[in-house]
Protein backbone atom coordinates (compact mmCIF):
# COMPACT_ATOMS: atom_id res chain seq x y z
CA UNK A 1 0.00 0.00 0.00
CA UNK A 2 0.84 3.47 -0.62
CA UNK A 3 2.86 6.00 2.26
CA UNK A 4 1.93 9.51 2.98
CA UNK A 5 5.40 11.61 3.82
CA UNK A 6 3.12 14.17 6.68
CA UNK A 7 5.73 16.98 6.14
CA UNK A 8 4.45 17.53 2.17
CA UNK A 9 1.60 15.28 2.04
CA UNK A 10 2.83 13.98 -1.00
CA UNK A 11 2.13 10.46 -1.52
CA UNK A 12 4.67 7.40 -2.07
CA UNK A 13 4.24 3.75 -3.85
CA UNK A 14 3.89 2.41 -7.37
CA UNK A 15 -0.62 2.49 -6.72
CA UNK A 16 -0.27 6.22 -6.69
CA UNK A 17 -1.45 8.52 -9.75
CA UNK A 18 -0.87 11.48 -10.61
CA UNK A 19 -1.93 14.62 -13.08
CA UNK A 20 -0.71 18.44 -13.86
CA UNK A 21 -2.69 21.20 -14.47
CA UNK A 22 -0.70 24.14 -16.90
CA UNK A 23 -1.84 27.73 -17.27
CA UNK A 24 -1.49 26.68 -20.95
CA UNK A 25 -4.61 24.47 -19.88
CA UNK A 26 -6.49 26.54 -17.65
CA UNK A 27 -6.56 29.91 -18.56
CA UNK A 28 -10.03 30.69 -19.52
CA UNK A 29 -10.83 29.75 -15.93
CA UNK A 30 -9.20 33.71 -14.87
CA UNK A 31 -11.03 36.34 -14.77
CA UNK A 32 -7.85 38.18 -16.32
CA UNK A 33 -7.17 36.00 -19.91
CA UNK A 34 -5.10 38.86 -20.91
CA UNK A 35 -2.58 38.46 -18.03
CA UNK A 36 -2.73 34.84 -18.30
CA UNK A 37 -1.13 35.25 -21.99
CA UNK A 38 1.58 36.63 -20.35
CA UNK A 39 2.77 34.02 -18.74
CA UNK A 40 4.16 31.05 -20.47
CA UNK A 41 1.91 28.44 -21.61
CA UNK A 42 3.63 25.42 -19.58
CA UNK A 43 3.84 27.54 -16.29
CA UNK A 44 2.26 24.74 -13.31
CA UNK A 45 -0.46 25.40 -11.82
CA UNK A 46 -0.92 22.37 -9.56
CA UNK A 47 -0.44 18.72 -9.34
CA UNK A 48 -3.07 15.86 -8.05
CA UNK A 49 -1.66 12.57 -6.88
CA UNK A 50 -4.20 9.93 -5.44
CA UNK A 51 -4.55 6.47 -4.26
CA UNK A 52 -7.83 4.69 -5.62
CA UNK A 53 -7.96 1.16 -3.86
CA UNK A 54 -10.74 0.56 -6.14
CA UNK A 55 -12.28 1.53 -9.64
CA UNK A 56 -13.59 4.58 -9.77
CA UNK A 57 -17.48 4.58 -9.88
CA UNK A 58 -17.56 1.85 -6.92
CA UNK A 59 -20.26 2.32 -4.77
CA UNK A 60 -19.00 2.09 -1.01
CA UNK A 61 -15.21 2.82 -1.66
CA UNK A 62 -12.93 5.66 -0.22
CA UNK A 63 -9.94 7.87 -2.25
CA UNK A 64 -7.22 9.47 -0.83
CA UNK A 65 -4.92 12.23 -2.85
CA UNK A 66 -3.22 14.83 -2.07
CA UNK A 67 -2.69 18.54 -4.41
CA UNK A 68 0.06 20.94 -4.91
CA UNK A 69 -1.11 24.62 -5.86
CA UNK A 70 1.94 26.58 -6.77
CA UNK A 71 1.87 30.38 -5.52
CA UNK A 72 1.36 32.67 -8.38
CA UNK A 73 -0.90 35.19 -9.54
CA UNK A 74 -2.81 35.55 -12.82
CA UNK A 75 -3.80 39.61 -12.78
CA UNK A 76 -5.48 39.62 -8.86
CA UNK A 77 -6.53 36.52 -8.81
CA UNK A 78 -4.52 33.41 -7.69
CA UNK A 79 -3.56 30.20 -8.81
CA UNK A 80 -6.33 27.88 -7.96
CA UNK A 81 -7.90 24.60 -8.90
CA UNK A 82 -10.15 24.25 -11.76
CA UNK A 83 -13.20 23.59 -9.21
CA UNK A 84 -15.90 21.18 -9.39
CA UNK A 85 -19.25 19.40 -8.04
CA UNK A 86 -19.09 15.55 -7.92
CA UNK A 87 -21.18 14.00 -10.41
CA UNK A 88 -23.30 12.39 -7.98
CA UNK A 89 -24.13 15.38 -6.00
CA UNK A 90 -24.95 14.10 -2.51
CA UNK A 91 -21.10 12.84 -2.17
CA UNK A 92 -19.25 15.16 0.37
CA UNK A 93 -15.41 14.98 0.91
CA UNK A 94 -12.92 16.12 3.59
CA UNK A 95 -9.76 18.29 2.63
CA UNK A 96 -7.01 19.07 4.92
CA UNK A 97 -4.01 21.36 4.55
CA UNK A 98 -0.42 20.28 5.09
CA UNK A 99 1.99 23.31 4.47
CA UNK A 100 0.62 26.98 2.84
CA UNK A 101 -2.04 29.46 3.18
CA UNK A 102 -4.88 30.04 1.38
CA UNK A 103 -8.70 29.51 0.83
CA UNK A 104 -11.24 26.99 0.03
CA UNK A 105 -13.44 28.09 -1.98
CA UNK A 106 -17.26 26.83 -1.63
CA UNK A 107 -20.67 27.38 -3.38
CA UNK A 108 -23.82 25.65 -2.33
CA UNK A 109 -26.86 25.62 -4.54
CA UNK A 110 -27.96 29.08 -3.32
CA UNK A 111 -25.20 29.93 -5.76
CA UNK A 112 -23.49 32.03 -2.71
CA UNK A 113 -20.10 31.72 -2.61
CA UNK A 114 -18.10 31.54 0.64
CA UNK A 115 -14.75 30.87 1.80
CA UNK A 116 -12.80 28.62 4.93
CA UNK A 117 -8.98 30.04 5.91
CA UNK A 118 -6.62 27.10 5.10
CA UNK A 119 -3.18 26.72 7.37
CA UNK A 120 -1.66 24.21 8.08
CA UNK A 121 -3.90 21.82 10.31
CA UNK A 122 -7.08 23.43 9.19
CA UNK A 123 -9.44 20.68 8.05
CA UNK A 124 -12.46 21.20 6.46
CA UNK A 125 -15.77 19.32 5.77
CA UNK A 126 -17.06 20.02 2.02
CA UNK A 127 -20.93 19.19 1.67
CA UNK A 128 -22.61 17.40 -0.31
CA UNK A 129 -23.95 19.61 -3.64
CA UNK A 130 -21.16 22.13 -2.87
CA UNK A 131 -18.71 23.64 -5.67
CA UNK A 132 -15.11 23.23 -4.61
CA UNK A 133 -11.98 25.37 -5.36
CA UNK A 134 -9.15 25.94 -3.45
CA UNK A 135 -6.42 29.38 -4.06
CA UNK A 136 -3.12 29.46 -3.31
CA UNK A 137 -2.56 32.99 -1.50
CA UNK A 138 0.63 32.40 -0.09
CA UNK A 139 4.00 32.72 -1.58
CA UNK A 140 4.85 29.00 -1.19
CA UNK A 141 3.19 25.74 -2.33
CA UNK A 142 0.30 25.13 -0.93
CA UNK A 143 -0.71 21.51 -0.04
CA UNK A 144 -3.33 19.75 1.14
CA UNK A 145 -4.78 15.68 1.07
CA UNK A 146 -8.08 14.81 0.66
CA UNK A 147 -10.56 11.62 1.01
CA UNK A 148 -13.52 11.76 -1.17
CA UNK A 149 -16.45 8.75 -1.99
CA UNK A 150 -15.57 6.66 -4.89
CA UNK A 151 -18.12 7.01 -6.79
CA UNK A 152 -18.42 11.16 -6.32
CA UNK A 153 -17.00 11.65 -9.79
CA UNK A 154 -16.52 15.03 -10.96
CA UNK A 155 -18.47 17.51 -12.85
CA UNK A 156 -16.22 20.43 -14.58
CA UNK A 157 -18.84 21.75 -16.77
CA UNK A 158 -20.91 23.41 -14.79
CA UNK A 159 -17.77 25.47 -13.51
CA UNK A 160 -16.90 26.20 -17.03
CA UNK A 161 -20.20 27.18 -18.40
CA UNK A 162 -21.09 28.94 -15.41
CA UNK A 163 -18.10 29.03 -12.68
CA UNK A 164 -18.52 30.09 -9.16
CA UNK A 165 -20.61 33.67 -8.25
CA UNK A 166 -17.33 35.23 -6.78
CA UNK A 167 -13.39 35.31 -7.07
CA UNK A 168 -10.60 35.37 -4.57
CA UNK A 169 -8.38 38.43 -5.71
CA UNK A 170 -5.78 40.36 -4.44
CA UNK A 171 -7.23 43.55 -3.28
CA UNK A 172 -4.69 45.88 -1.95
CA UNK A 173 -2.21 42.66 -0.43
CA UNK A 174 -5.92 41.22 1.16
CA UNK A 175 -7.12 37.90 -0.25
CA UNK A 176 -10.59 39.47 -0.90
CA UNK A 177 -13.93 37.34 -2.67
CA UNK A 178 -15.67 39.62 -5.01
CA UNK A 179 -18.88 38.92 -6.14
CA UNK A 180 -19.15 38.26 -9.99
CA UNK A 181 -20.41 41.52 -11.43
CA UNK A 182 -19.74 43.88 -8.88
CA UNK A 183 -17.18 46.53 -9.06
CA UNK A 184 -13.33 45.68 -9.17
CA UNK A 185 -11.88 48.77 -7.68
C1 LIG B 1 -11.47 15.26 -5.63
C2 LIG B 1 -10.81 16.36 -4.81
C3 LIG B 1 -9.40 16.83 -5.22
C4 LIG B 1 -9.36 17.66 -6.51
C5 LIG B 1 -8.01 18.35 -6.71
C6 LIG B 1 -7.93 19.16 -8.01
O1 LIG B 1 -12.82 15.11 -5.31
O2 LIG B 1 -11.69 17.45 -4.65
O3 LIG B 1 -8.54 15.73 -5.33
O4 LIG B 1 -9.67 16.86 -7.62
O5 LIG B 1 -7.76 19.22 -5.64
O6 LIG B 1 -9.03 20.00 -8.18
P1 LIG B 1 -9.91 19.90 -9.50
O7 LIG B 1 -11.05 20.85 -9.27
O8 LIG B 1 -9.04 20.25 -10.65
O9 LIG B 1 -10.38 18.46 -9.56
ZN1 LIG C 1 -14.11 16.96 -4.90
Amino acid sequence: MPSVDWATGSLHGPEVRESRKTLGELKTLFLDHASAGNLPADTLLYSVQWWAPMSEGTEGGLFWGNTVIEPGKVGREYFMTQGHVHAKGDRAEFYSTVDGAGALILMGPDRKTRIEPMQPGSLHYIPAHTAHRVANTGAKPLRFVACWPSDAGYDYEIIRTRGFSARLLDVNGVPTLVDEGSPRG
